[in-house]
């Protein structure tokens, strides 16, 4: 398949690249590096220093003979996007091109309306992109199970059936966000809902969560491959910062009570559950959800888990509940459905204390470049 990978640089673009590379398929990726930018701006860089995407194509080219061909561009200029499809003509595109970060979205006004207008129009520009080129070409959006929020019902994958007044019907699962990023994604959800109805475009959303992992199949031929891993708490996920916390000798910076629930999965996880979306496509006219998540963990049995390895390894884990920055609920209940990608075939990786000491293993190479000033600053909801 020819596909093309929006957020090629990012955390889980270049992964995605190399993983569809590898099994055969023509790739482009594109980034305008907004991730390289913000995270020099606020003084918060990848753990790992990273060849730019430009060096880890020519590295993936000299080291496998594979072609993955890379745009610097920002996909919210329609003409350069456009431009692209018409070169390229994928069978499917890959949506990562948004501001990730629900810290960052919180800072100001600015990086509020920054959020806003990247990920709208990146959305709005790839559902015009297709429609233009190729109606058939499948979009596959990575979403966010925090669209749904933590209602006090069973989260369904997507959809709900109401019953209303002696009447049925179908509709999106109540979506409630929890930060100005996860907003945008539910308007994302929206925008392409929209026009799969209009014009009868085929997307998949995929509704992921915290992401956890340094390593792919493709990152271990050599570690210059390596996935960009912010450990700050701007762009770091939760369990990937209470790692490096742990390494530093920080105290696990546990935000409010800790019960704070969420899905998880190992970023190995999310490059099969894209791959198996591309080549099981959902039909023209379909907006079809998973609920890209393969376990459940509150933040405090994260922290646990941590210390736990972290102190069989000789770190002297220390955990810490610090005033919660966030407005969200932190003692709740949480029960979503995640069957369809296991139905497609995911073969999913569990967080076991062998997958945290390898974690520990890679971090603690590194240890001498945690900037323990990016770990928490307080970025506050309020
Ligand atoms: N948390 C702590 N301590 C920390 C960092 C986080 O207790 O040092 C807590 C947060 O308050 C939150 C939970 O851990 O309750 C998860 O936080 P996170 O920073 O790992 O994840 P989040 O901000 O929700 O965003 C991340 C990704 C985002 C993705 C989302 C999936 O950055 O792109 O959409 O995970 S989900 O959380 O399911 O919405």
């Amino acid at each position: 398949m020819k596909i093309l990978v929006l957020g090629a640089d990012g955390y889980l673009g270049w992964a995605t690249c190399m993983y569809f590379s590898q099994r055969g398929h023509e790739v482009m990726g594109v980034d305008n590096y907004f991730r390289r930018y913000a995270s020099i701006e606020l003084d918060c860089e990848p753990l790992i220093p990273i060849p730019n995407l430009v060096q880890r194509a020519q590295l993936w080219r000299d080291l496998t003979g594979k072609r993955v061909e890379v745009v610097i561009g920002d996909v919210t200029d329609y003409n350069l996007l456009l431009d692209l499809f018409r070169r390229h003509q994928p069978e499917a595109v890959i949506h990562y091109a948004e501001q990730p970060s629900a810290p960052y979205s919180m800072i100001d006004r600015e990086k509020a309306a920054l959020t806003i207008q990247n990920n709208l129009l990146s959305t709005l520009n790839i559902a015009y992109a297709v429609k233009e080129t190729n109606p058939a070409c499948h979009i596959i959006k990575l979403g966010t199970m925090g669209e749904y929020g933590t209602p006090n019902i069973d989260i369904e994958e997507g959809w709900i059936e109401i019953e209303h007044k002696g009447k049925k019907d179908t509709f999106l699962f109540p979506r409630q966000a929890s930060s100005l990023y996860h907003t945008t994604k539910i308007q994302d959800t929206d925008l392409l809902w929209f026009y799969v109805r209009t014009w009868g475009i085929r997307v998949t959303d995929l509704m992921q969560g915290p992401v956890y992992g340094l390593s792919t199949e493709e990152s271990a031929i050599d570690e210059r491959l390596i996935p960009l891993f912010n450990y700050d708490e701007v762009f770091g996920t939760v369990l990937n910062r209470f790692i490096v916390q742990a390494v530093a000798g920080y105290p696990l910076t546990v935000y409010g009570r800790g019960g704070q629930t969420r899905g998880y999965l190992n970023i190995k996880d999310t490059m099969q559950c894209v791959y198996l979306s591309a080549t099981q496509p959902p039909q023209a006219g379909e907006l079809r959800i998973f609920n890209q998540v393969v376990e459940t963990f509150s933040v405090n049995e994260l922290a646990e888990k941590v210390k736990t390895v972290g102190d069989r390894l000789g770190y002297q884990v220390e955990i810490k509940t610090i005033p919660n920055p966030r407005a969200e609920k932190e003692e709740h209940y949480y029960n979503p459905t995640y069957t369809g990608l296991l139905e497609l075939g995911l073969q999913p990786h569990y967080l076991t204390e062998d997958v945290l000491a390898e974690m520990f293993r890679v971090v603690g190479q590194y240890k001498d470049r945690i900037h323990r000033g990016a770990i928490f600053r307080g970025v506050s909801w309020k």
